[in-house]
């Protein structure tokens, strides 16, 4: 391979200033429109039972969702990052993985993991601050949710590596958001997986948000999809909230890096409904006008309409899934409330073996546990609040 590139070749007597054809591109995909209309060239003939199934996934996370901001409120949770809005995305992607393929989420791929099977108490201890919503269900080759901005690109480039290693035909799906794509992490990953041409799908969502900094501030660039070109490979801008195109473009992507055809880069145009978490207010940086667009562009009627259109879901189907996931959702939160969470757990599973630092931090909360609480001021006892 040769490693060099000819510089600007003299012609005549002229040195030219050209523009250079790139060998890449970046393409769009929609495939379902908010307004429902179909192209169906495009649309990826999949089996009635997988449609059904995805729906009632997708309903699910948007119930278990909403179930979830409710807790918090309630004091039964701890913050809450929601997904309301963005679940045709990760959905999508988990719908074209393989069972021994492996997916590495940011913290908004709820309905992901429920399609490859995790339990629903795993969420709601993972947001209920227990240790025991990291551990990966045994069997299923996932990553825990990762709150730190862009670190798990870098574990997913490596994932990915060690696919390629190993030779076994698995592949690594990796998610990151708009506000992910800046950091150092996501470009040493892509430079990275594009150099050792390692079986990685790398999946931007950009819910036009990183907190309370819009999408334009974030990038310079027209699209982030066109970062693929600077790492020398195609990158494709999909309706993030188009479950169809989020399919077809996935499955080649995956197909692509199975057959030895290295990464891609997708980036899913979607929108945060709600807040970016129970911690800020969006009304402080997002107009009411701006959500009430996206609101109507939210992927699950919009998956509901061509369901119905095609005689998949009615409203018989619509109720018994609705009351069969309320029966998973009361199961799950039963299941997290009577668990005791041990909080000396944090500690523990940082390292292998716990640091110094660690170990006299875990000494400070056992001393602050075991330390009784004062007792109530009498203003307290007399119920005036401070
Ligand atoms: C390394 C790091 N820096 C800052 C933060 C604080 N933080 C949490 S979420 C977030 C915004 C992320 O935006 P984006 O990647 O677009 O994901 P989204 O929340 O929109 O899904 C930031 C800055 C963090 N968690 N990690
Ligand atoms: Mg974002």
């Amino acid at each position: 391979m040769r490693v060099w590139a000819d510089p600007p070749q003299k012609k005549g007597n002229r040195v030219p200033r050209e523009n250079i054809p790139l060998p890449c591109r970046v393409e769009s995909l929609s495939v379902l429109s908010a307004d429902g209309v179909l192209d169906k060239d495009l649309e990826p003939k999949l089996p009635e039972a997988d449609l059904k199934r995805l729906y009632r996934t997708m309903l699910a996370s948007r119930m278990l969702d909403q179930r979830c901001l409710m807790l918090q409120r309630q004091g039964r949770l701890g913050t809450y990052g929601p997904c309301r809005g963005q679940e045709a995305t990760p959905l999508g992607v988990a719908y074209c993985l393989r069972e021994e393929d492996w997916f590495v989420p940011t913290y908004r791929e709820l309905p992901a993991y429920l399609w490859r099977g995790w339990p629903m108490e795993k969420h709601l201890y993972w947001w209920g601050g227990s240790e025991l919503g990291s551990a990966t269900p045994d069997g299923i080759n996932d990553l825990p949710l990762c709150v730190p901005i862009g670190t798990q690109c870098q574990h997913a480039m490596g994932i990915a590596w060690g696919c390629k290693l190993r030779g076994d035909n698995t592949i690594c799906a990796c998610f990151v958001g708009d506000g992910g794509t800046s950091q150092g992490d996501f470009h040493e990953a892509m430079n990275f997986a594009t150099v050792y041409h390692v079986p990685l799908v790398m999946v931007i969502q950009n819910n036009h948000w990183a907190i309370s900094l819009p999408r334009h501030k974030q990038s310079a660039s027209q699209t982030l999809a066109q970062k693929a070109l600077a790492y020398g490979i195609d990158g494709i801008q999909v309706d993030g909230n188009d479950i169809l195109a989020v399919i077809a473009a996935t499955s080649e992507a995956v197909e692509k890096a199975r057959t030895g055809g290295g990464p891609t880069v997708i980036e899913a145009i979607t929108y945060r409904l709600m807040m970016h978490t129970t911690a800020d207010d969006p009304k402080k940086y997002r107009t009411a006008e701006e959500v009430a667009e996206w609101e109507k562009r939210d992927p699950l009627p919009r998956f509901a309409g061509y369901l119905r259109q095609k005689g998949i879901l009615d409203d018989d189907t619509e109720a018994a899934f609705k009351d069969e996931i309320n029966a998973e959702i009361e199961h799950a939160v039963e299941i997290y409330e009577n668990t005791q969470h041990d909080p000396f757990d944090m500690f523990r599973y940082m390292y292998a073996e716990m640091t110094p630092e660690l170990q006299r931090q875990m000494a400070e909360l056992k001393r602050h546990l075991e330390t009784p609480l004062p007792a109530p001021s009498p203003r307290e006892q007399a119920g005036d609040v401070v």
